[in-house]
């Protein structure tokens, strides 16, 4: 079966869906390790990543992204890295990339390359160096044949810019989507302006993934498209928001709450809160719908079931999930069987069940960070104890 491509599908107005999360998701299940978030289980725990990618191929996925987020050298080896990652950038994307291809084979899904932020750039290296960390990923993207390339999880506009030119040089499909909300990128760049600098420099889909939740993510495409269509420039939209809700979130959404990340769990979005999204997301004219950190495999599939008529089709799991609730006709209890309909669900303001839980928190409100070079001299001046003890060293 020949299956279309990325832009093919774009052009012809469909809408594709994205994966969820995989660091989060496999951190929770044992197989990656909180901090570095690094993807070595590609090598170590292969099953366990190929299963993951099932379960999103099964909700409604046409997407399997190689999990190869943070997989660049400089950050599988750096020293501020006290998981000791013995394997190499090319040993872990060569092997994400044959899961990911495995998995897509079992249905109509596409696989695409994904790279992210690198030490590097953050320890102000220059271009050349982080570039060249870029490139040793694409090698093995272009190499295994994947059908197109996703750059994500960039904080900065201009280590962005490094990456799309590095991507595009392959003559695969750009995606591009920045970590950041309404108020911008952490060099104080509007997300409007990022989006423009992004499509000029020749990304084919742009947008937001990870940091804050669906909504807020939806609030930073709203300026994105506002500007994109100010500056007359026409580029196919992407959002992958977080699976949980952060209204309360600042500058440098999630990683700033001071739940993140071991006691974010009270947060997570319901799947019904999923519906209004994909519908909202639908409805701004976005056609490349997925989800980041916290988005399960169900989350997906609300988002599949709600755009079941405009895509034409049910995923493979909604043989598992009636619409709106409509398995619970079969429940024992009839308050439960009162539940099988959209009305209930959609005017539901679940409890959070935690007594004396607040209802929001406040974020620390670090500033901008130099990330590793920082770490770097911070570890090399002081013991552990006092890392844990220090707070205030690189707030604003
Ligand atoms: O694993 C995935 O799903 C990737 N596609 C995106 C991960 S975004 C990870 C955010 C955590 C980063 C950190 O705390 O440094
Ligand atoms: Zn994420």
């Amino acid at each position: 079966m020949v299956k279309k491509g990325l832009l093919e599908r774009l052009n012809a107005g469909e809408v594709v869906i994205g994966d969820g999360g995989f660091v989060f998701e496999l951190e929770k299940r044992g197989y990656v390790k909180a901090g570095p978030w690094t993807p070595e289980a590609c090598v170590e725990f292969p099953e366990a990543v190929k299963g993951l990618h099932r379960e999103f191929l099964r909700s409604g996925s046409d997407v399997m992204q190689t999990f190869t987020f943070y997989a660049s050298d400089d950050k599988l080896n750096n020293r501020g890295n006290q998981a000791g990652v013995k394997f190499t950038c090319r040993q872990v994307n060569d092997a994400a990339c044959r899961l990911a291809r495995e998995v897509a084979n079992e249905g109509d899904a596409l696989v695409a390359g994904g790279i992210s932020q690198t030490p590097t750039y953050l320890s102000g290296l220059g271009k050349q160096k982080t570039q060249a960390e870029f490139k040793r990923q694409v090698d093995v993207f272009v190499e295994n044949k994947v059908d197109f390339l996703i750059a994500e999880y960039y904080e900065h506009i201009e280590e962005m810019e490094w990456a799309i030119e590095s991507l595009i040089e392959s003559g695969l499909p750009v995606c591009a989507s920045m970590c950041i909300g309404p108020e911008g990128d952490l060099h104080g760049v509007s997300a409007g302006e990022c989006a423009v600098r992004m499509a000029r420099a020749g990304a084919d889909v742009v947008g937001v993934n990870c940091h804050f939740d669906p909504f807020v993510s939806l609030d930073a495409m709203a300026l994105m498209k506002k500007a994109l269509d100010a500056a007359g420039i026409k580029v196919y939209l992407m959002v992958q928001p977080l699976g949980i809700w952060t209204p309360d979130a600042k500058k440098q959404g999630f990683i700033d709450l001071p739940e993140f990340p071991f006691g974010l769990e009270p947060r997570i979005m319901t799947r019904w809160d999923m519906h209004r999204y994909a519908r909202q997301a639908y409805d701004m004219g976005i056609r490349y719908i997925g989800g980041c950190c916290k988005i399960q495999s169900y989350h997906i599939r609300a988002v599949a079931e709600e755009l079941q008529k405009e895509r034409g089709k049910m995923p493979a799991s909604h043989d598992k999930h009636d619409m709106w609730g409509g398995g619970l006709m079969l429940h024992t209890k009839p308050w439960v069987r009162a539940r099988a309909n959209r009305e209930y669900w959609e005017n539901l303001n679940p409890s959070s069940g935690r007594p004396y839980s607040a209802a929001l928190s406040k974020p620390d409100e670090w500033g901008v960070t130099q990330g590793h070079q920082d770490l770097r001299q911070h570890a090399e001046s002081t013991t552990n104890d006092e890392i844990k003890s220090t707070t205030c060293k690189y707030k604003k």
